[in-house]
């Protein structure tokens, strides 16, 4: 053999050339990144071949050389009407799949006339609440022909319930759908929020719809076990893996114990990665997470191959996409959307250009569309299964996230599995940290971010953008559920839903027991009194309850408030993480400069300024408000977290009783034009205009003037510093705060 050169060859001439600077990426996942990689970090790995275990380049032999991935575009907006004309011009266009974005009334069980959700009605997704919106949403679309997708959590029962139901109406059996449900309530508890019931029970919604679907219909994906919302939170890379896959895990034996055999689910269980900038860190990411499920259902002991293949969708990241200088998001979208096509996704949504503003328009929407479109058509890369095969830093790089994403799985498992680890609160937390962290390095200019804290424009073009008149859709929905009432036998109706009651009340274990062979799980008989109450009241499945409530026209409100009255409603209070700023900022003069000026103002006040982080309405989106209270109370601020859902008024309420000196409202699911003014006009009513309401999230500017004339003082979208928003809420509340880069004027205070 000649002597070929190796990275101890390379690494002098390199040095040289950098003098000697050292050029290792430490990435937040914790992996050391070397500038080069050779065939000597090839050691001991050998990927294999698509479509044979352990399936880490890619679950089909074929990939996209036999099949491309769906299109499958995320979206729902005002009422079923105005969404399904939206989908039908889409899929005229090329988009391949459906996936169904609902508002976030539905998502948490509350009927569009419900009080709470005044401000959410048709805002983030489409209304729905009975099974005559689900009809008119798939209108003339053939529910035998195409696979859906439903982002839906907390409401589950009932969403399941009307879409078959639905099919049903035009005629397809439940036997012949195709698609998947998220269906994914451990990472709610952690970050995403749209959860209604606590966690036991809704554990148990989760192993029932897997039950169902396994019986009833076998085209179906019972769940969609998402890190996307990890990713969106903050999480690296290690944490939304293992995250993942641990609640994957925690499912999976949820349905075993509930007495099913693991390859009559596991086949249909499906998952859901974000994809952010790091283009080579995502890709080996999504090689990393089919090498890590093989080897969880192995251990399992699940036999068929396919319960060990880990399909999944993707959709390229929210939070990296921006406000400033926007058609840079269509670039970042196009990297993003590359990289879970060379990760080997089965279905991708591509973001549109207006995400960090509003819902998508048809233009932003096409945009987004034919980003697939051409990456599909055009550019060539379907024509080899898994190009990335055997490239020395893609393979050494799934290793390594492999290896650490054991590392927090076995954490995972010594606490007893996702559901136990959950509710320690140590996963949300880590996940904030890493947030916290990755807001302070963009803060600071490390992160760049290209039209936002680097190469920022002077002027910025105004973008159209979708508005959505959330009261008419609130009236239409209204009328809707009065004829749907009117027209239904009420009796029949009520019967089924107390029904539904009754089996979120019974104990499911005793149920199948006294189904099977009248035993318990240890081989005790039951008493012969619970066997005959159990036989008596047949399947305690909810799904099968819940269909037979939306055959009869009951309303979503309804069947999630069947459900609640065995069940209760969950709430939590944030806890937001401490110390991630102060450390970021660590002899920072800007900082240093804000904590003096909090200081100040507390020598004025006799005490800490007191600033309220309020979440009003049905949106659960907290990253930026736990990023915020964390940021705020490490500069000396004493935080107030509102919990998440308040209404204005609990909102008033809790400020008051507090004596807070502002409270900063954080919006981004479109409720602030109805939420904020209504929480402004609620103070005045209370004799206290002087407490300072200011917003953030993702509000459009052309909301701006229609905010500021209600009255709020201060609106910080996508891309604000959070040092200055602190810089900001000073100077309102009476402290002659210097702009950035000047000095403290010792005159003051
Ligand atoms: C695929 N097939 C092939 C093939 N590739 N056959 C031969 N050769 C090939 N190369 C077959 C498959 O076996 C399957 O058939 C059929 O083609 C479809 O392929 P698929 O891989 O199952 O794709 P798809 O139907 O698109 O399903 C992808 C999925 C699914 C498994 C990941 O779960 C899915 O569509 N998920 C989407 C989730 C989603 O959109 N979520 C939005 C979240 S938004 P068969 O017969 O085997 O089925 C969100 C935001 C928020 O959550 O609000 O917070
Ligand atoms: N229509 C289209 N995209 C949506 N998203 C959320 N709601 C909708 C909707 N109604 C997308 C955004 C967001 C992510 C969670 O899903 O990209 O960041």
């Amino acid at each position: 053999m000649t002597d070929k050169p190796t990275y101890d060859d390379w690494k002098p001439l390199a040095d040289k050339e950098v003098k000697g600077r050292d050029l290792t990426w430490h990435t937040p996942e914790g992996i050391a990144v070397k500038p080069l990689y050779t065939s000597e970090d090839m050691a001991g790995i050998d990927a294999g071949v698509p479509g044979i275990a352990p399936f880490t380049r890619g679950p089909y032999a074929s990939m996209y050389t036999g099949r491309p991935w769906t299109i499958r575009q995320y979206a729902g907006f005002s009422t079923a009407e105005e969404s399904n004309a939206f989908y039908r011009r889409n899929l005229a266009a090329g988009q391949k799949g459906l996936s169904v974005a609902f508002d976030l009334a539905t998502h948490r069980g509350y009927d569009s006339d419900h009080p709470r959700v005044v401000g959410d009605v048709g805002k983030a997704g489409v209304a729905i609440d009975t099974v005559r919106d689900m009809e008119i949403l798939f209108d003339q679309i053939p529910l035998d022909e195409m696979s859906v997708s439903m982002t839906m959590n907390g409401a589950v029962i009932p969403v399941m319930a009307f879409y078959i139901v639905a099919a049903e109406r035009q005629g397809v059996s439940q036997d012949k759908l195709a698609g998947t449900i998220q269906n994914d309530i451990l990472k709610e508890f952690m970050v995403r929020n749209t959860y209604i019931y606590p966690p036991e029970p809704s554990m148990r919604i989760v192993s029932d719809i897997i039950a169902y679907t396994s019986a009833n219909m076998p085209k179906f994906n019972s769940i969609s076990i998402s890190g996307y919302h990890m990713h969106e939170a903050g999480a690296t890379a290690v944490q939304e893996l293992a995250f993942t896959i641990a609640d994957g895990k925690e499912y999976a034996k949820r349905a075993m114990e509930a007495g099913l055999d693991i390859d009559a689910f596991a086949p249909r269980l499906s998952f859901f990665w974000g994809i952010g900038m790091n283009f080579f860190m995502e890709i080996a990411k999504m090689r990393a997470g089919r090498a890590l499920w093989h080897d969880v259902m192995e251990g399992l002991g699940a036999r068929d191959p396919k319960s060990k293949m880990l399909r999944t969708h993707c959709q390229t990241s929210g939070v990296s996409l921006q406000e400033q200088d926007p058609y840079n998001n269509v670039i970042r979208t196009t990297i993003e959307a590359m990289a879970a096509v060379l990760g080997g996704t089965q279905s991708l949504h591509t973001n549109a250009l207006d995400e960090a503003i509003a819902l998508p328009t048809d233009f932003s929407a096409r945009i987004a569309r034919n980003t697939q479109l051409v990456i599909q058509e055009e550019s060539g890369v379907t024509k080899v299964a898994d190009p990335l095969g055997g490239s020395y830093y893609i393979e050494s790089l799934t290793a390594a996230l492999v290896d650490e994403a054991r590392k927090l799985l076995q954490e995972v498992d010594a606490a007893g599995g996702m559901t136990a680890y959950v509710a320690t609160g140590k996963p949300k937390a880590a996940i904030e940290m890493a947030a916290a962290a990755k807001q302070a390095s963009v803060d600071k200019g490390e992160t760049v971010i290209v039209g936002v804290n680097k190469y920022r424009l002077a002027k910025e073009d105004q973008l159209d953008t979708l508005d959505i008149d959330n009261h008419a859709v609130r009236q239409s929905q209204i009328a809707r559920i009065e004829r749907v009432r009117a027209g239904r036998d009420e009796a029949a109706c009520q019967a089924a839903l107390k029904a539904l009651t009754e089996a979120a009340a019974a104990d499911p274990r005793a149920a199948r027991a006294a189904l099977a062979d009248g035993r318990d799980e240890k081989g005790v008989p039951l008493p012969p009194s619970v066997v005959a109450e159990m036989q008596a009241k047949g399947d305690v499945n909810l799904l099968a309850r819940a269909v037979e409530c939306a055959r009869h026209d009951a309303t979503l409100g309804e069947i999630s408030a069947a459900m609640e009255a065995a069940f209760g409603r969950y709430d939590t209070l944030p806890r937001p993480v401490r110390g991630i700023y102060s450390s970021a900022y660590a002899g920072d003069p800007r900082y240093e400069q804000v904590v003096e000026g909090v200081q100040a103002v507390e020598r004025r006040l006799g005490r800490k300024p007191k600033i309220m982080v309020a979440k009003m309405g049905q949106d659960g989106h907290d990253r930026g408000a736990n990023v915020i209270a964390s940021a705020f109370a490490d500069m000396g601020f004493d935080v107030l977290s509102g919990p998440l859902f308040q209404t204005p008024q609990e909102t008033r309420d809790m400020a008051l009783d507090n004596g807070v000196d502002a409270i900063g409202a954080s919006s981004l699911a479109a409720g602030h034009k109805t939420l904020i003014p209504e929480l402004i006009g609620l103070l005045k009513e209370a004799g206290r205009p002087d407490i300072k309401v200011v917003a953030g999230g993702v509000i459009p500017p052309q909301d701006y003037d229609f905010l500021r004339e209600a009255g709020v003082q201060g609106i910080y979208g996508p891309g604000s510093n959070v040092v200055e928003c602190a810089a900001d809420m000073l100077r309102l509340l009476g402290h002659n705060m210097p702009p950035a880069g000047e000095d403290l004027d010792e005159a003051a205070e």
